[in-house]
């Protein structure tokens, strides 16, 4: 009888204690996308498994819609901890962490399937631990489709038609080269500047997947989609390591757990997505042409000569051939 009470004194104590020092936390997550775009669905999803699996210790606020700045400047704010995670596009990672690069090379990836086995595979584990000395953890990847062109005035038939074209990129250098391989002229811009830059002859075309072409209601500008799919480039989900070096060694695995886990989730909804994406688009008349992709996919081949020249780049380029 003693024993227990001072058991449960004990107990008491502990609980007590832990509960005065159980610090809560609030990570702010970025994203570009508005509210229902997948990506962050999928991070509020995880915000969601976290909060449970912690009894609302830890949270996720994601905030949307660009409010805390483009990807490239977003990048920079979670690198030195002023944002806690941030999920962005592979592309503007490339000139910061090298190994991101190989994810979009053009033409890469047969099918989704054979993206989803390379990401989910030791190649996804070794680019996700690449982020590590540029002061973030790479936490998981997430689907991002194929991207396409699509052009204001002239519709993009064939290679050819790309000649001259301004054609808006995103901030990394293996896009500007690969814009230049299609013989088009590349012009590097954040995503919030497409819509007006389309709209006022600023560029002539972009490119993008279909869920993007239509949240961003860039189709309403640009009414010529050519689907050259011409790369799977996916998203990436990190964590600034300021805050990460925060986290016990238990919260941690917990936030990696549900960052996994978050990867399921946004594969259904992206699935869905971009079905009813390409349905918005193609009922308001978008003129989408299906070109023979061989010529396009046969122009690459410049880029891969300049990107793929160290033993690392080879070796990684070779296994993700190599996946069946
Ligand atoms: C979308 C990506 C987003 C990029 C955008 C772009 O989800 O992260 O910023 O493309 O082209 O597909 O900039």
């Amino acid at each position: 009888m003693k024993i227990a009470k001072s058991l449960c004194l004990a107990l008491g104590l502990t609980l007590g204690t832990g509960t005065l020092h159980a610090q809560e936390i609030t990570l702010r997550s970025a994203d570009i996308h508005p509210d229902g775009y997948p990506t962050v669905e999928a991070v509020k999803y995880m915000g969601e498994l976290l909060s449970q699996r912690t009894n609302g210790r830890i949270k996720i606020e994601v905030t949307n819609n660009a409010a805390l700045g483009t990807e490239k400047d977003t990048i920079e704010q979670t690198r030195f901890g002023v944002i806690d995670m941030n999920r962005v596009n592979a592309a503007p990672f490339n000139n910061l962490v090298p190994q991101t690069v190989v994810l979009g090379l053009p033409f890469l990836f047969r099918s989704t399937e054979h993206m989803h086995k390379t990401v989910d595979g030791p190649i996804g584990d070794e680019v996700l631990a690449a982020f590590e000395p540029h002061g973030l953890i790479g936490l998981a990847f997430y689907d991002s489709g194929a991207r396409s062109f699509y052009s204001t005035k002239k519709p993009i038939e064939k290679l050819e038609d790309l000649k001259g074209m301004k054609v808006r990129v995103q901030q990394s250098d293996l896009w500007i080269a690969m814009m230049e391989a299609f013989g088009a002229n590349a012009t590097p811009m954040p995503f919030g500047e497409v819509y007006s830059s389309l709209e006022t002859g600023v560029v002539d075309a972009a490119e993008n997947n279909w869920p993007s072409y239509e949240s961003s209601r860039h189709f309403e500008v640009a009414k010529n989609y050519t689907l050259t799919e011409h790369s799977l480039n996916p998203e990436i989900l990190v964590i600034s390591k300021i805050s990460w070096d925060k986290l016990s060694a238990d919260d941690q695995k917990v936030l990696k757990d549900a960052a996994k886990e978050s990867v399921a989730k946004m594969r259904e909804l992206w699935t869905a997505r971009e079905k009813a994406s390409e349905e918005k688009v193609r009922a308001s008349g978008v003129n989408v042409i299906t070109p023979d992709k061989a010529e396009f996919s046969a122009a690459m081949k410049p880029v891969y000569d300049r990107f793929v020249t160290d033993p690392q780049m080879k070796d990684l380029l070779e296994r993700i051939r190599a996946i069946n």
